[in-house]
Protein backbone atom coordinates (compact mmCIF):
# COMPACT_ATOMS: atom_id res chain seq x y z
CA UNK A 1 0.00 0.00 0.00
CA UNK A 2 1.32 3.28 -0.90
CA UNK A 3 0.37 6.85 0.60
CA UNK A 4 -0.06 9.30 -1.77
CA UNK A 5 -0.12 13.00 -1.37
CA UNK A 6 -0.88 13.56 -4.87
CA UNK A 7 -4.48 15.05 -5.68
CA UNK A 8 -7.13 12.43 -6.93
CA UNK A 9 -8.70 14.49 -9.40
CA UNK A 10 -5.55 15.40 -11.17
CA UNK A 11 -4.76 11.27 -11.05
CA UNK A 12 -8.11 10.78 -13.06
CA UNK A 13 -9.56 8.97 -10.21
CA UNK A 14 -13.34 9.70 -8.79
CA UNK A 15 -15.64 8.40 -6.31
CA UNK A 16 -18.46 6.56 -8.32
CA UNK A 17 -21.44 6.19 -6.90
CA UNK A 18 -23.19 3.99 -4.63
CA UNK A 19 -25.90 2.53 -7.50
CA UNK A 20 -22.74 0.59 -9.69
CA UNK A 21 -20.80 -2.01 -9.30
CA UNK A 22 -19.39 -3.34 -5.86
CA UNK A 23 -16.35 -5.60 -5.29
CA UNK A 24 -17.79 -5.80 -1.56
CA UNK A 25 -18.64 -3.92 2.01
CA UNK A 26 -17.20 -3.23 5.08
CA UNK A 27 -19.46 -2.89 8.42
CA UNK A 28 -18.05 -2.42 11.86
CA UNK A 29 -18.96 -4.81 14.77
CA UNK A 30 -20.52 -2.68 17.11
CA UNK A 31 -19.65 -3.20 20.98
CA UNK A 32 -19.16 0.71 22.93
CA UNK A 33 -21.20 0.52 25.72
CA UNK A 34 -22.56 4.40 25.53
CA UNK A 35 -23.47 3.80 22.22
CA UNK A 36 -25.66 0.34 21.66
CA UNK A 37 -27.61 -0.44 24.94
CA UNK A 38 -27.42 -3.25 27.27
CA UNK A 39 -24.32 -5.06 25.71
CA UNK A 40 -24.99 -3.96 22.15
CA UNK A 41 -27.19 -7.30 21.94
CA UNK A 42 -30.23 -5.61 19.89
CA UNK A 43 -27.43 -3.79 17.39
CA UNK A 44 -25.73 -6.99 17.23
CA UNK A 45 -28.54 -8.62 16.31
CA UNK A 46 -29.80 -6.05 13.68
CA UNK A 47 -26.01 -5.34 12.01
CA UNK A 48 -26.03 -9.15 11.45
CA UNK A 49 -29.46 -9.25 9.24
CA UNK A 50 -27.76 -5.79 7.30
CA UNK A 51 -24.53 -7.79 6.59
CA UNK A 52 -26.48 -11.08 5.88
CA UNK A 53 -28.80 -9.12 3.42
CA UNK A 54 -25.97 -7.40 1.69
CA UNK A 55 -23.37 -10.68 1.40
CA UNK A 56 -26.77 -12.14 -0.77
CA UNK A 57 -25.15 -10.40 -3.36
CA UNK A 58 -21.53 -8.74 -2.85
CA UNK A 59 -18.69 -9.64 -0.34
CA UNK A 60 -18.71 -8.38 2.96
CA UNK A 61 -16.28 -7.64 5.46
CA UNK A 62 -16.96 -7.16 9.72
CA UNK A 63 -14.19 -5.56 11.66
CA UNK A 64 -14.09 -6.84 15.46
CA UNK A 65 -12.56 -5.77 17.91
CA UNK A 66 -10.20 -8.68 20.10
CA UNK A 67 -12.75 -8.19 23.23
CA UNK A 68 -15.75 -8.95 19.80
CA UNK A 69 -14.13 -10.71 17.86
CA UNK A 70 -15.26 -14.29 19.07
CA UNK A 71 -19.24 -12.80 18.99
CA UNK A 72 -18.97 -11.60 15.72
CA UNK A 73 -17.82 -14.67 14.49
CA UNK A 74 -20.23 -16.58 15.97
CA UNK A 75 -22.87 -14.20 15.17
CA UNK A 76 -22.45 -14.45 11.76
CA UNK A 77 -22.63 -16.86 8.96
CA UNK A 78 -19.22 -18.58 7.62
CA UNK A 79 -19.34 -16.33 3.67
CA UNK A 80 -19.08 -13.40 5.84
CA UNK A 81 -14.90 -12.94 6.71
CA UNK A 82 -14.36 -11.31 10.08
CA UNK A 83 -11.60 -9.52 10.76
CA UNK A 84 -9.77 -8.06 14.17
CA UNK A 85 -8.65 -4.29 13.90
CA UNK A 86 -9.66 -1.75 16.49
CA UNK A 87 -11.82 1.07 16.93
CA UNK A 88 -13.34 3.32 19.03
CA UNK A 89 -17.06 3.26 17.38
CA UNK A 90 -18.89 1.39 14.53
CA UNK A 91 -19.48 3.80 11.78
CA UNK A 92 -17.76 2.17 9.06
CA UNK A 93 -19.48 5.21 6.33
CA UNK A 94 -17.50 7.53 8.37
CA UNK A 95 -14.44 6.47 8.96
CA UNK A 96 -13.59 3.15 7.12
CA UNK A 97 -11.87 4.95 3.69
CA UNK A 98 -14.08 6.57 0.84
CA UNK A 99 -12.84 4.57 -2.19
CA UNK A 100 -11.87 6.18 -5.64
CA UNK A 101 -11.91 4.74 -8.95
CA UNK A 102 -9.77 5.73 -12.55
CA UNK A 103 -11.34 4.81 -15.93
CA UNK A 104 -8.89 1.98 -15.92
CA UNK A 105 -10.75 0.00 -13.32
CA UNK A 106 -7.90 0.88 -10.82
CA UNK A 107 -8.63 1.70 -7.02
CA UNK A 108 -7.96 3.96 -4.05
CA UNK A 109 -8.70 4.95 -0.66
CA UNK A 110 -9.31 8.83 0.66
CA UNK A 111 -7.67 9.08 4.63
CA UNK A 112 -10.29 11.78 5.34
CA UNK A 113 -9.03 13.25 8.91
CA UNK A 114 -12.10 12.04 11.89
CA UNK A 115 -12.67 13.98 14.59
CA UNK A 116 -16.10 12.21 16.33
CA UNK A 117 -18.28 14.73 14.20
CA UNK A 118 -17.23 18.11 15.70
CA UNK A 119 -13.63 17.24 17.69
CA UNK A 120 -13.90 19.25 21.25
CA UNK A 121 -16.31 21.65 19.63
CA UNK A 122 -19.21 19.12 19.82
CA UNK A 123 -17.66 15.75 18.58
CA UNK A 124 -19.88 13.01 20.27
CA UNK A 125 -17.31 11.11 21.93
CA UNK A 126 -13.24 11.28 22.85
CA UNK A 127 -10.67 9.98 21.44
CA UNK A 128 -11.77 9.10 18.21
CA UNK A 129 -8.05 8.20 17.11
CA UNK A 130 -8.81 4.53 16.50
CA UNK A 131 -11.48 5.26 14.11
CA UNK A 132 -9.03 7.82 12.56
CA UNK A 133 -6.36 5.13 11.70
CA UNK A 134 -9.25 3.02 10.28
CA UNK A 135 -9.06 4.31 6.84
CA UNK A 136 -5.31 3.57 6.35
CA UNK A 137 -5.75 -0.07 7.86
CA UNK A 138 -8.43 -0.91 5.72
CA UNK A 139 -6.57 -0.06 2.77
CA UNK A 140 -3.34 -1.92 3.92
CA UNK A 141 -5.80 -4.69 4.28
CA UNK A 142 -7.08 -4.69 1.04
CA UNK A 143 -3.63 -3.67 -0.71
CA UNK A 144 -5.05 -0.25 -2.01
CA UNK A 145 -2.95 2.72 -2.37
CA UNK A 146 -4.30 5.78 -0.18
CA UNK A 147 -4.41 9.48 -0.69
CA UNK A 148 -3.67 11.49 2.65
CA UNK A 149 -6.06 13.99 3.23
CA UNK A 150 -5.53 14.25 6.86
CA UNK A 151 -5.70 18.14 6.22
CA UNK A 152 -9.18 17.98 5.70
CA UNK A 153 -12.41 16.92 8.52
CA UNK A 154 -14.74 14.79 6.81
CA UNK A 155 -16.95 11.74 7.27
CA UNK A 156 -18.45 9.45 4.31
CA UNK A 157 -21.48 10.35 5.15
CA UNK A 158 -21.66 13.92 4.77
CA UNK A 159 -21.41 13.25 0.97
CA UNK A 160 -23.50 11.26 -2.20
CA UNK A 161 -22.13 11.69 -5.69
CA UNK A 162 -23.25 10.49 -8.72
CA UNK A 163 -20.94 9.00 -10.51
CA UNK A 164 -20.76 11.93 -12.99
CA UNK A 165 -19.29 14.80 -11.33
CA UNK A 166 -22.21 15.81 -8.85
CA UNK A 167 -21.32 15.94 -4.86
CA UNK A 168 -24.18 16.72 -2.52
CA UNK A 169 -23.78 17.77 1.04
CA UNK A 170 -25.42 19.74 3.56
CA UNK A 171 -24.25 22.97 5.12
CA UNK A 172 -25.11 22.79 8.07
CA UNK A 173 -22.19 19.91 8.66
CA UNK A 174 -19.73 20.87 6.39
CA UNK A 175 -19.68 24.63 7.65
CA UNK A 176 -19.94 23.58 11.27
CA UNK A 177 -17.29 24.98 13.62
CA UNK A 178 -16.45 21.91 14.40
CA UNK A 179 -14.69 20.93 11.43
CA UNK A 180 -12.73 23.06 9.16
CA UNK A 181 -13.26 26.49 10.48
CA UNK A 182 -10.54 28.03 8.74
CA UNK A 183 -11.86 27.62 5.26
CA UNK A 184 -14.20 29.46 3.47
CA UNK A 185 -17.31 27.70 1.61
CA UNK A 186 -15.28 28.21 -1.37
CA UNK A 187 -12.16 26.32 0.22
CA UNK A 188 -14.23 23.28 1.08
CA UNK A 189 -15.86 23.34 -2.20
CA UNK A 190 -12.50 23.11 -4.13
CA UNK A 191 -11.46 20.48 -1.65
CA UNK A 192 -14.54 18.00 -2.28
CA UNK A 193 -14.20 18.62 -6.11
CA UNK A 194 -10.39 17.69 -5.92
CA UNK A 195 -10.66 14.90 -3.87
CA UNK A 196 -13.54 12.90 -5.17
CA UNK A 197 -13.29 13.71 -8.64
CA UNK A 198 -15.64 15.99 -9.18
CA UNK A 199 -17.17 19.12 -11.16
CA UNK A 200 -20.42 20.61 -8.94
CA UNK A 201 -21.06 20.63 -5.80
CA UNK A 202 -24.91 21.18 -4.14
CA UNK A 203 -24.79 22.62 -1.13
CA UNK A 204 -28.14 21.55 0.80
CA UNK A 205 -28.51 23.60 3.70
CA UNK A 206 -30.34 21.21 6.36
CA UNK A 207 -30.55 17.02 7.31
CA UNK A 208 -32.88 15.53 9.43
CA UNK A 209 -33.97 17.10 12.80
CA UNK A 210 -31.74 16.37 15.45
CA UNK A 211 -29.09 14.17 14.11
CA UNK A 212 -26.07 14.60 15.70
CA UNK A 213 -23.75 14.54 13.09
CA UNK A 214 -24.54 17.94 12.55
CA UNK A 215 -27.76 16.93 9.48
CA UNK A 216 -25.33 14.55 7.51
CA UNK A 217 -26.93 14.50 3.86
CA UNK A 218 -26.97 10.52 3.92
CA UNK A 219 -30.18 10.94 6.15
CA UNK A 220 -31.94 12.97 4.09
CA UNK A 221 -31.02 13.02 0.41
CA UNK A 222 -29.01 9.94 -2.01
CA UNK A 223 -28.54 9.79 -5.52
CA UNK A 224 -30.91 6.80 -7.09
CA UNK A 225 -29.56 7.14 -10.42
CA UNK A 226 -27.72 10.40 -11.99
CA UNK A 227 -30.08 13.07 -12.15
CA UNK A 228 -32.32 10.94 -9.55
CA UNK A 229 -32.74 11.44 -6.01
CA UNK A 230 -35.09 10.34 -3.10
CA UNK A 231 -35.56 13.15 -0.24
CA UNK A 232 -37.11 12.65 3.35
CA UNK A 233 -40.30 14.60 3.19
CA UNK A 234 -42.88 15.80 6.20
CA UNK A 235 -45.76 17.23 5.24
CA UNK A 236 -46.87 18.02 9.15
CA UNK A 237 -46.21 21.84 9.18
CA UNK A 238 -45.94 21.66 13.04
CA UNK A 239 -43.02 19.47 12.97
CA UNK A 240 -39.87 20.93 12.62
CA UNK A 241 -39.00 18.70 9.67
CA UNK A 242 -41.42 20.00 7.81
CA UNK A 243 -39.06 23.81 6.78
CA UNK A 244 -35.92 21.38 6.64
CA UNK A 245 -37.41 19.18 3.76
CA UNK A 246 -38.87 21.73 1.60
CA UNK A 247 -35.76 24.14 1.76
CA UNK A 248 -33.68 20.88 0.01
CA UNK A 249 -36.70 20.47 -2.18
CA UNK A 250 -37.01 24.08 -3.27
CA UNK A 251 -32.98 23.86 -3.73
CA UNK A 252 -33.15 20.76 -5.82
CA UNK A 253 -36.15 21.62 -7.77
CA UNK A 254 -34.10 24.64 -8.97
CA UNK A 255 -30.47 22.99 -9.60
CA UNK A 256 -29.03 21.39 -12.00
CA UNK A 257 -26.38 18.34 -11.70
CA UNK A 258 -22.96 18.47 -13.28
CA UNK A 259 -24.31 17.10 -16.67
CA UNK A 260 -26.69 19.86 -16.66
CA UNK A 261 -29.97 17.71 -15.82
CA UNK A 262 -32.38 19.05 -13.74
CA UNK A 263 -33.53 16.49 -11.18
CA UNK A 264 -36.45 14.05 -11.19
CA UNK A 265 -37.15 14.24 -6.70
CA UNK A 266 -39.02 10.95 -5.40
CA UNK A 267 -40.29 11.94 -2.09
CA UNK A 268 -40.33 9.32 0.95
CA UNK A 269 -42.59 10.34 3.92
CA UNK A 270 -40.93 10.32 7.56
CA UNK A 271 -41.87 7.88 9.89
CA UNK A 272 -43.86 9.33 12.54
CA UNK A 273 -40.84 11.28 14.79
CA UNK A 274 -39.05 7.66 17.59
CA UNK A 275 -38.31 8.93 20.79
CA UNK A 276 -35.40 7.21 23.43
CA UNK A 277 -37.46 5.47 26.08
CA UNK A 278 -36.12 5.30 29.95
CA UNK A 279 -35.46 1.58 29.44
CA UNK A 280 -33.32 2.07 26.40
CA UNK A 281 -31.71 4.91 28.08
CA UNK A 282 -31.02 2.73 31.56
CA UNK A 283 -29.20 0.06 28.70
CA UNK A 284 -26.40 2.64 27.72
CA UNK A 285 -23.23 3.31 29.96
CA UNK A 286 -22.36 6.21 30.31
CA UNK A 287 -18.50 7.52 30.50
CA UNK A 288 -17.63 10.36 32.36
CA UNK A 289 -21.17 10.47 33.78
CA UNK A 290 -22.10 12.22 30.67
CA UNK A 291 -25.21 10.45 28.78
CA UNK A 292 -25.45 9.96 25.24
CA UNK A 293 -29.18 10.27 25.48
CA UNK A 294 -31.95 11.16 27.40
CA UNK A 295 -34.86 9.55 28.05
CA UNK A 296 -37.76 11.75 25.26
CA UNK A 297 -34.94 12.60 23.42
CA UNK A 298 -36.30 12.52 19.35
CA UNK A 299 -33.79 10.36 17.08
CA UNK A 300 -32.61 11.25 13.51
CA UNK A 301 -35.19 8.42 12.36
CA UNK A 302 -35.25 8.35 8.31
CA UNK A 303 -35.53 5.94 5.41
CA UNK A 304 -33.34 7.64 2.68
CA UNK A 305 -30.41 5.77 5.14
CA UNK A 306 -30.58 2.72 3.14
CA UNK A 307 -27.47 0.46 1.55
CA UNK A 308 -27.64 -0.22 -2.08
CA UNK A 309 -26.08 -3.50 -2.84
CA UNK A 310 -24.96 -5.07 -6.01
CA UNK A 311 -28.83 -6.93 -5.94
CA UNK A 312 -30.95 -5.40 -3.20
CA UNK A 313 -31.65 -2.33 -1.28
CA UNK A 314 -31.04 -2.37 2.65
CA UNK A 315 -33.32 0.18 4.13
CA UNK A 316 -34.37 0.68 7.54
CA UNK A 317 -38.06 0.15 9.14
CA UNK A 318 -39.14 1.16 12.17
CA UNK A 319 -42.68 -0.53 12.84
CA UNK A 320 -44.27 2.76 11.80
CA UNK A 321 -47.54 2.64 9.16
CA UNK A 322 -45.48 4.25 6.74
CA UNK A 323 -42.81 1.23 6.69
CA UNK A 324 -44.49 -0.05 3.65
CA UNK A 325 -45.29 3.13 1.88
CA UNK A 326 -41.58 3.78 1.70
CA UNK A 327 -40.53 0.15 0.99
CA UNK A 328 -42.90 0.89 -2.11
CA UNK A 329 -41.72 4.06 -3.10
CA UNK A 330 -38.26 2.21 -2.72
CA UNK A 331 -38.96 -0.26 -4.65
CA UNK A 332 -40.61 1.88 -7.66
CA UNK A 333 -37.42 3.21 -8.20
CA UNK A 334 -34.93 0.22 -7.89
CA UNK A 335 -36.63 -2.23 -10.28
CA UNK A 336 -34.06 -5.06 -10.83
CA UNK A 337 -33.15 -4.87 -7.33
CA UNK A 338 -34.89 -6.67 -4.16
CA UNK A 339 -35.81 -3.83 -1.29
CA UNK A 340 -34.85 -5.57 2.34
CA UNK A 341 -36.26 -3.70 5.31
CA UNK A 342 -34.79 -4.21 8.18
CA UNK A 343 -36.38 -3.44 11.24
CA UNK A 344 -33.30 -0.78 12.91
CA UNK A 345 -34.42 1.12 15.74
CA UNK A 346 -31.09 -1.06 17.74
CA UNK A 347 -29.38 0.70 14.55
CA UNK A 348 -30.76 4.13 15.20
CA UNK A 349 -30.43 4.37 18.85
CA UNK A 350 -26.55 4.60 18.29
CA UNK A 351 -27.23 7.63 16.08
CA UNK A 352 -27.62 6.37 12.16
CA UNK A 353 -28.95 3.96 10.15
CA UNK A 354 -28.05 1.36 7.83
CA UNK A 355 -26.32 3.09 5.61
CA UNK A 356 -24.18 5.34 8.27
CA UNK A 357 -22.94 1.83 8.82
CA UNK A 358 -21.82 0.27 5.84
CA UNK A 359 -19.24 1.46 3.40
CA UNK A 360 -18.98 -0.31 -0.11
CA UNK A 361 -15.66 -1.22 -1.96
CA UNK A 362 -16.41 -0.52 -6.37
CA UNK A 363 -15.78 -3.17 -8.38
CA UNK A 364 -12.12 -2.92 -9.15
CA UNK A 365 -9.38 -4.80 -12.10
O1 LIG B 1 -23.01 8.67 10.56
C1 LIG B 1 -23.72 8.60 11.50
N1 LIG B 1 -24.95 8.90 11.39
C2 LIG B 1 -23.16 8.14 12.78
C3 LIG B 1 -23.49 8.94 13.94
C4 LIG B 1 -22.92 8.32 15.18
C5 LIG B 1 -23.01 9.15 16.33
C6 LIG B 1 -22.37 8.57 17.53
N2 LIG B 1 -23.33 8.33 18.53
Amino acid sequence: MKILNSIPKNDGFFMPAEFEKHYGCIIIWPERPDSWQYGAVMARKAFAKVAEAIARSEKVTVIASDLSYDTAREALPDYIRVVEMSSDDSWARDYAPTFLKNKNGEIRGVDWYFNAWGGLVDGLYFPWDKDNKMARKICDLYDIDVYDIKDFVLEGGSIHVDGEGTVITTEACLLSEGRNPKMTKKDIEEKLKNSLGAEKVIWLKRGIYNDETNEHVDNICAFTAPGEVVLAWCDDKSDPQYEMSKECFDILSKETDAKGRKFKIHKIPQPKPVFMTDDECGGLINFNGEPTRTPGERLAASYVNFYISNGAVIMPGFNDKNDETAKKIIQDIFKDREVIQIYARDILIGGGNIHCITQQIPIFG
